[in-house]
């Protein structure tokens, strides 16, 4: 037997308490700081740099992702200069008209398509870019729509509204896209199995089936996922070392293609995948002895395996060392996964499968739990003041290592690798976990507020990757204080 963990006995309140809280207390500080100017200087660096009075509060009225986003292409079309919607309901537009609801934050990109000096402005909402020179070249304006009415957006080139630049923004009620509802693929991060205590090892068995299911990707659009159990990640398992699992793995009958899986925790023949190779409507079985403790990835196994993994076939199991795991307050199952669509993020309807942006790892679409909104709306993580939390963190993937961080936070401690035997890193900001990986983090929250869940590669906030974490009770002013109040609507 490996485990001796020691990592797992040395619970977190009896080691070194004063000293860890101190340094939790600076590097918060600190920690704080950076990140508000980081977010600060994303959305604050597009806008205009001349001295504007209300720039200020603009600025720090936005939140960490936008609630719509535009992109816009310069072009020329019939000898006059126009703005062309590249996306969405706006694709191929000229000089769009863009609706927005009231109060929501808009991010409108502007991209340079003809190789002339353009820049874009929302002189309503003191929102001006930088200007773009070259072909190709980009800019972003973000602000909030915080009155109702029609607006203009424009190039302020002179001469160029003349020429045609100039589009109207109407902010008001927004009729909500044509939703296509479909199933909710997304996975609750509370699901978390049974924690194995202090039972000696069992005969268990689980049970898969791998499915192929028209999911919500995001309001107003669809993909259809491949899955384990009909969510993006499949079930948390949770069983202990020297147990002695027997895995059914059943294949939808309304499945078209064969599926798989294999588990990081067994020893054997792939995994499990070398067995368990099903077509539609049969069912295939195997049994493993847990015999390494650590928390593991599974994943479907079958060619082309990056698309079965990327469509949504990927889960965790654990593996407790004997005696289980420390007691914490709070336990979350959180996996990062990405999509490759042909289409655009953010265009509505159903999107498709791309093999050429796979094989080029660029995904359209981060997700954790499978969705965009899964962490943010659909599911609520919430702790209390005072109360230790522990996410069950993996990459799914196929592709893109995650610099998993949770934003005013700081872990305390990180079981690096999902190595639950060897004592963990302490005081940790960011933690690196590569695709078919996991870890296991831990820390004490001591000040409400909403702490949001990232990759630190934070374009790919852009694409969907986002948690939030609630943090309520009462405010720990020798911890936190500021004069300023928290902005409800940064995000934060
Ligand atoms: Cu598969």
């Amino acid at each position: 037997m490996k485990g001796n963990r020691a990592g797992a006995d040395d619970a977190p309140e009896n080691r070194c308490e004063r000293s860890v809280k101190e340094n939790k207390m600076k590097s918060n500080i600190f920690h704080k700081t950076i990140v508000a100017a980081a977010l600060g200087v994303a959305f604050i660096a597009p806008v205009h740099a001349a001295p504007n009075p209300h720039q200020h509060q603009q600025a720090s009225a936005v939140k960490y992702r936008p609630d719509v986003t535009f992109t816009l292409r310069t072009d020329i079309a019939d000898g006059k200069l126009v703005f062309i919607g590249e996306t969405g309901a706006i694709k191929g537009k000229v000089n769009p008209q863009l609706n927005v609801a009231e109060g929501a934050v808009v991010q409108i990109n502007l991209v340079n398509g003809d190789g002339a000096i353009h820049d874009i402005s929302v002189k309503d909402f003191d929102a001006k870019s930088d200007q773009v020179t070259a072909k190709g070249a980009s800019t972003t304006i973000v602000f909030r729509a915080n009155k109702k009415g029609e607006f203009t957006y424009i190039c302020t080139l002179p001469g160029h509204v003349a020429a045609g630049m100039i589009g109207k923004i109407v902010v008001g009620d927004v009729q909500k896209a044509q939703a296509p509802k479909a199933a909710e693929v997304s996975q609750n991060p509370l699901n978390v199995g049974q924690a194995v205590g202090k039972r000696g090892p069992q005969k268990l068995t689980v049970n898969l089936e791998t499915t192929e299911v028209v999911g919500q990707l995001m309001d107003g659009s669809t993909y259809k996922y491949w899955t384990f159990n009909n969510k993006v990640p499949g079930p948390f398992l949770r069983v202990r070392v020297g147990d002695t699992v027997t895995v059914n793995m059943a294949n939808a009958k309304d499945s078209k293609m064969i599926h798989s899986v294999d588990f990081h925790a067994v020893t054997g023949p792939g995994g499990g995948a070398a067995v368990t190779q099903a077509a539609p409507g049969t069912e295939k079985s195997f049994t493993f002895k847990a015999i390494n403790p650590g928390l593991y990835v599974y994943h479907c196994a079958t060619p082309m395996v990056a698309q079965h993994i990327s469509n949504g076939m990927y889960g965790m199991i654990l593996v407790e060392p004997e005696g289980g795991l420390p007691m914490v307050d709070r336990e979350f199952y959180v996996m990062q996964g990405e999509l490759y669509t042909a289409q655009r993020h953010g265009t509505a309807g159903e999107n498709e499968f791309s093999l050429e942006k796979l094989l080029d790892e660029k995904p359209e679409h981060m997700t954790f739990n499978g969705t965009h909104d899964a962490l943010t709306k659909t599911h609520r993580m919430e702790a209390k003041v005072g109360e230790t939390v522990r996410i069950f963190f993996g990459v799914g993937g196929p592709n893109a290592t995650s610099s998993f961080h949770v934003i005013g936070e700081v872990f305390d401690r990180v079981y690096n690798l999902g190595d639950l035997t060897s004592p963990p890193l302490q005081n940790v900001q960011t933690t690196s976990v590569p695709p078919g990986g996991a870890t296991m983090v831990e820390f004490k929250v001591e000040v409400p507020g909403r702490y949001i869940l990232v990759d630190h590669a934070l374009s790919r906030l852009e694409k969907g990757l986002a948690g939030i974490l609630h943090v309520t009770g009462p405010e720990n002013p020798e911890i936190f204080h500021s004069a300023t109040k928290a902005d409800p609507n940064s995000g934060h």
